[in-house]
């Protein structure tokens, strides 16, 4: 009797504090920059899936905002994204920035989450990786696994680099390993399931975060309005940047108009990266007072409205 290959199919949620490399990891391990990335906090705003398949394992990762004290009512909906995030996982992977002074607050609260979940009879694996090692020395790295692993009993501990690609093989094989036996979810092909007008979209609004300082970049969301495939095989999207006040709309323009320019420079180079083709971009700046407010804005992302 032919016996047939048995592949291995599951998601694990990368969960960390603001900033502290879920998304540089999981681009890495995708080799595509599917989630926005900047030194700011709060940049993921949603869950992203990454996809990574080889011969017989899908390893899905689930990107999820950063936890942290929501003020706002979009700062409660990433964080209940986060954590159903969570909740869907087959393995939760913690990422801790080795690079900060002490274990912060936001990464405290979700160990003690962790450890309530643990308490309450949820038996997955709990792994802990230590990111940014580049930034500590060998001893303190010694001393911070020893006191997160007195705070949780994790499964697994690694010690990694997202950005200097330090750790990531070991860690991509170890959750290829301890993945359930299950057929693939997603094509071998794909690697994720956002949409590609979402990700347009999220490009311009890295930008945005790279490009404007304090907390312009907090006070708008980027939207693609449309997209039109030519025979020529070249795109045309238009997008709507919709910021809360005419202030900040005079600053997204710049002074007359060089910010905006640049801004959608680098979005459609960075587009047209991803895409593989020319891209023409066209950037809309909206006064909406309060997109933050509107459901709509909220189900455009995949976020719930109502938490
Ligand atoms: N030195 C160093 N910097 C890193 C490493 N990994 C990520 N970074 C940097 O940390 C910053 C935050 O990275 P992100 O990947 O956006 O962090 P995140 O956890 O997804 O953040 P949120 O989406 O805001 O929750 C960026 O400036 C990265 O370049 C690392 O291994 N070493
Ligand atoms: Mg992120």
């Amino acid at each position: 009797m032919n016996k047939k290959n048995n592949t291995k199919c599951g998601f694990v949620a990368v969960m960390g504090a603001s900033n502290a490399g879920k998304s540089t990891l999981i681009n890495l391990m995708t080799g595509e920059n599917i989630s926005i990335i900047s030194p700011k906090v709060q940049t993921t705003r949603t869950r992203v899936l990454g996809i990574i398949t080889e011969e017989n394992s899908q390893i899905i990762m689930i990107d999820t905002p950063g936890i942290f004290k929501p003020r706002k009512k979009l700062d409660r909906a990433m964080v209940s994204a986060a954590w159903q995030g969570m909740m869907d996982a087959d393995i939760i992977l913690l990422l801790i920035d080795a690079s900060n002074k002490a274990i912060n607050h936001d990464a405290k609260q979700i160990i003690d989450r962790l450890k309530k979940e643990r308490e309450l009879g949820d038996k997955r694996p709990i792994w802990l990786a230590i990111n940014k090692i580049d930034k500590i020395t060998p001893q303190k790295l010694l001393e911070l696994s020893a006191e997160l692993n007195e705070m949780l009993d994790f499964d697994k501990t690694f010690m990694i680099s997202a950005l200097k690609r330090k750790g990531i093989d070991d860690l991509k094989n170890s959750l290829a390993n301890e993945l359930p036996e299950n057929e693939f979810i997603f094509d071998k092909d794909d690697i994720t399931d956002m949409p590609a007008r979402m990700i347009a979209a999220e490009i311009t609004r890295e930008q945005i975060y790279l490009q404007l300082h304090k907390e312009l970049p907090y006070a708008i969301t980027v939207e693609t309005e449309k997209w039109e495939n030519f025979d020529n095989g070249s795109i045309k999207i238009s997008q709507i940047i919709y910021v809360e006040k005419d202030s900040q709309k005079a600053i997204i323009l710049g002074k007359a108009g060089t910010k905006i320019k640049q801004l959608g420079e680098r979005s459609r180079k960075n587009i047209e990266k991803f895409m593989g083709c020319t891209i023409h971009l066209k950037l809309f700046v909206k006064v909406k007072e309060n997109w933050s407010n509107d459901p709509e804005r909220y189900i455009a992302w995949g976020l719930d409205p109502s938490v």
